[in-house]
């Protein structure tokens, strides 16, 4: 560090410098991403809200009141009005709250938790840390969770069940209503991660899409997490996590001696504000007429994609249920795909079960990037 400060023009310049050397969502380069351009309204509302600390939330009581509201709104998105959750860092922060919630609701020696194949590892993470037995269920021909396997792996330890709608790789649902019926008959905790699929199933549903049950419409659904800084649009981090019962909340809360709150429950002790900000700015400027048309017109993106991919004689692993196009080819192996497109400039990212390519269709992606890439496919295939 040098002693004598430097000019913030020259600052701002060296900053650019380091900034020119990023990748831009905005370029459509970069096709293995969850997160997007955010939406200039969120931007906006989070930079206005950048010294507000929810950890610390008497002080910001404006904030506070904004973080309420946006917890009903999700949840009333998501099947209930009175639900009890936070805005926070993200998905992985969430999933942690989540386990930590359903570990200490029961407070056993040996707890486990049940996770498809499939899920985010974030929940390695979790069990990591929470000292959590993490055992994995099988998928079925489908990519989604398999239900027998699942209740092979219940046992008398079994203290949380998750669900995954919209997953990481495939983005495919989890069949949710049936883990629910499973969790309500013997009385388990039931996560679902809905980092990315949240805030587009229910658009979708609106708009016609023939997709499955997920939220707290099912009764056995304790807790989902929810990120608006995927298809939110919101800024990065921005995370969401909402539990059915405030019970959940209290089964982590610690206390904080010093603070303007006697409690505290999320993982994070210093929290931004700006998070809450953005998404309560982006909820009520786009409304639900204004995410239909995000969570649509990526769905549209994606088919072009998916049948583009297939005329350049590549293979799906899967139709697309939600956004994600995974796809491989017979006689070139992933990895040399990959760079070959790569080589081409493309920010590509692989899908481990299976081993595939994985384009993410985030708002970012418009056509015409689409096209460009399908382009660069066919000769890659020498179409
Ligand atoms: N749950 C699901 C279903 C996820 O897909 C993810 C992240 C998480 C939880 C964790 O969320 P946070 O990363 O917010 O903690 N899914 C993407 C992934 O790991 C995140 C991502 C984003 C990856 C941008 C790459 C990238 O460039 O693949």
């Amino acid at each position: 560090m040098e002693d004598k400060g430097i000019p913030k023009e020259q600052i701002y310049q060296m900053l650019r410098k380091y900034k020119e050397k990023d990748l831009t969502h905005r370029s459509g380069r970069i096709l293995g991403s969850m997160c997007t351009c955010p939406h200039p309204v969120g931007i906006r509302a989070y930079s206005m809200f950048l010294e507000s600390n929810l950890g610390d939330p008497g002080l910001f009581p404006g904030t506070k009141a904004m973080e309420d509201e946006v917890i009903t709104m999700l949840g009333g998105l998501l099947g209930k009005n009175n639900v009890h959750g936070h805005i926070i860092t993200g998905g992985t922060e969430a999933n942690l709250m989540a386990m930590r919630a359903a570990r200490n609701m029961r407070r056993i020696k040996d707890p486990e938790i049940i996770v498809p194949r499939s899920a985010h590892f974030s929940f390695k993470k979790a069990a990591d840390m929470l000292c959590l037995d993490l055992k994995m269920a099988e998928l079925d021909e489908n990519y989604r969770m398999d239900l027998s396997s699942v209740e092979k792996l219940i046992s008398d330890n079994t203290v949380a069940i998750v669900g995954v709608a919209g997953t990481t790789e495939l983005g495919k649902i989890d069949p949710i209503e049936d883990i629910s019926k499973i969790c309500m008959e013997k009385d388990i905790y039931l996560h679902v991660d809905a980092a990315f699929g949240g805030y587009s199933i229910p658009f979708l549903k609106e708009a016609g899409y023939d997709l499955p049950e997920f939220d707290f419409t099912l009764p056995g659904v304790s807790s989902i997490t929810i990120d608006p800084h995927k298809m939110g649009l919101a800024p990065i981090p921005t995370g969401g996590i909402l539990f059915r019962e405030r019970k959940y909340l209290e089964a982590m809360a610690i206390e904080t001696p010093y603070l303007t709150e006697d409690l505290q429950s999320t993982i994070v002790g210093t929290r931004t504000g700006a998070a809450t900000a953005a998404t309560w700015a982006l909820l009520k400027h786009l409304g639900k007429e204004g995410y239909r048309e995000v969570a649509t017109s990526c769905m549209e993106i994606t088919y072009k994609l998916a049948e583009g991919v297939k005329e350049a004689g590549f293979e799906l692993v899967t139709e697309p249920e939600l956004n994600i196009v995974p796809f491989y080819s017979p006689d070139i192996p992933v990895k040399e795909i990959a760079r070959r497109l790569e080589a081409k400039g493309w920010a590509v990212s692989l899908a481990s079960y299976p081993q595939a390519i994985r384009v993410i269709v985030m708002p970012h992606l418009k056509e015409e990037h689409i096209d460009s890439f399908l382009e660069d496919l066919r000769t890659i295939k020498g179409i």
